[in-house]
């Protein structure tokens, strides 16, 4: 059974639970958080009101449990509201956080090259025509920040199936997608068949895109593997083994910058860590080729924010760290772009290699999950 008791002014109630836990809610905070039909559109759920037309002296009149459920009366309303106990534990926020900076949401994990024994992936045909086996691939995509499709078709355009079972493509200066190949006279160091460091795409870009698809259609040239590595995991590697570099990183803005083709001129001023104002790593952005010159960190920080960069770039190509795989015609890969960095081997010598890319949104990814979630 559920108890709760208001506070002397009527500005809080503190609800108690079947195992005695106690939780506090404000009573504004309350009464913006009503579902009744004149505080919430009855469909779509979206709230009909604004703050200025709930009083500032908003307090808790009287406050019962009723058929367990809550029951609020606001003054100087008179507003009667209920609430369910489990949607109020559900959304309380009355609970310890996390004190230090550099943590990571509960719904993902960190890995390092220990994932290679088992890679996050997915049947093609099944993830695209089976709610449940789209929902344990999204899952994994959501925990690792990567997950790899096999057995789908060798098709041109057959990336944009896989953006249509999660989401939509994100259209770029380089196209709604783009042909990655060796190409004569390269916009971009990706078309080339030199090895490419751990990075991440488009750093340049504000706001970067949030989701890669690289699908393969041809490969039979010597090298071109590629490795993946979680940026959570090097960030939270080098806050236990350096915790003032990893300050240096997530306190200054980088400077990121592409123009290798006309009339394009893009320029970032983002951190290489961002974190949120709570400390939790939301993104990285990593890419030698990308990076401009650094304006932002003081003369008297930069020689320790340069050891730091090295660091990071260190953990970051160790091979502990990275999960390689070879991606076969027919298969392919999506990475979390804010947080898993990829790579590939250089190639040459005789065969062909070629990938189609395109760009997506993690948004619309998780949107997806959320309601397969929902609906089982
Ligand atoms: N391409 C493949 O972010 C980058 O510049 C990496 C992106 C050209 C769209 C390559
Ligand atoms: C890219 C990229 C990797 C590859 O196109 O952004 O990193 O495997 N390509 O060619
Ligand atoms: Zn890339």
């Amino acid at each position: 059974m559920f108890t709760v008791t208001t506070s002397p002014d009527g500005s809080a109630v503190s609800l108690t639970g079947p195992d005695g836990t106690s939780t506090r809610f404000h009573a504004i905070w309350l009464r913006d958080n009503s579902w009744d039909p004149q505080t919430r559109a009855a469909g779509n759920g979206q709230r009909l009101i604004a703050l200025r037309d709930i009083p500032a002296g908003t307090h808790v009149g009287s406050a019962e449990i009723v058929d367990g459920a809550l029951k609020v009366v606001f003054q100087p309303e008179n507003k009667t509201v209920t609430y369910t106990p489990e949607w109020l534990l559900k959304h309380a926020y009355d609970v310890a956080k996390p004190a230090e900076s550099g943590w990571t949401g509960e719904a993902i994990e960190t890995w390092d090259s220990g994932l290679m024994n088992s890679v996050p992936s997915g049947d093609f045909l099944q993830v695209q025509s089976e709610p449940s086996a789209k929902r344990a691939w999204l899952e994994q995509v959501r925990r690792y920040g990567f997950g790899k499709l096999t057995d789908g078709p060798i098709k041109e355009g057959a990336l944009f199936e896989v953006a249509d079972m999660f989401g939509f493509v994100r259209e770029t200066n380089y196209g709604r997608h783009f042909e990655v190949r060796t190409e004569v006279n390269p916009t971009n160091l990706a078309y080339t068949g030199l090895g490419l460091q751990a990075h991440t795409d488009n750093p340049y870009r504000d706001p970067v895109p949030s989701i890669q698809i690289l699908y393969c259609l041809e490969s039979t040239a010597a090298g071109g593997e590629n490795m993946v590595v979680d940026g959570f995991r090097a960030a939270e590697r080098l806050r236990r083994e350096n915790s003032t570099g990893f300050a240096l990183l997530s306190k200054y803005c980088a400077r990121f910058e592409y123009a290798g083709e006309d009339g394009v001129h893009l320029k970032s001023r983002r951190p290489m860590i961002e974190l949120a104002p709570d400390g939790e790593i939301i993104s990285i952005r990593f890419n030698n080729r990308s990076t401009a010159a650094i304006t932002d960190v003081p003369f008297d920080d930069m020689a320790g924010y340069y050891a730091a960069y090295r660091r990071l770039g260190e953990i970051i190509d160790a091979p502990e760290m990275e999960v390689t795989f070879r991606l076969n015609p027919g298969e392919c890969f999506i990475v979390d772009n804010t947080r898993v960095l990829h790579a590939r081997k250089g190639y040459s010598g005789s065969g062909s290699r070629w990938l189609q890319g395109c760009y997506a949104d993690k948004d619309g990814l998780l949107s997806t999950l959320a309601a397969l979630e929902e609906a089982a």
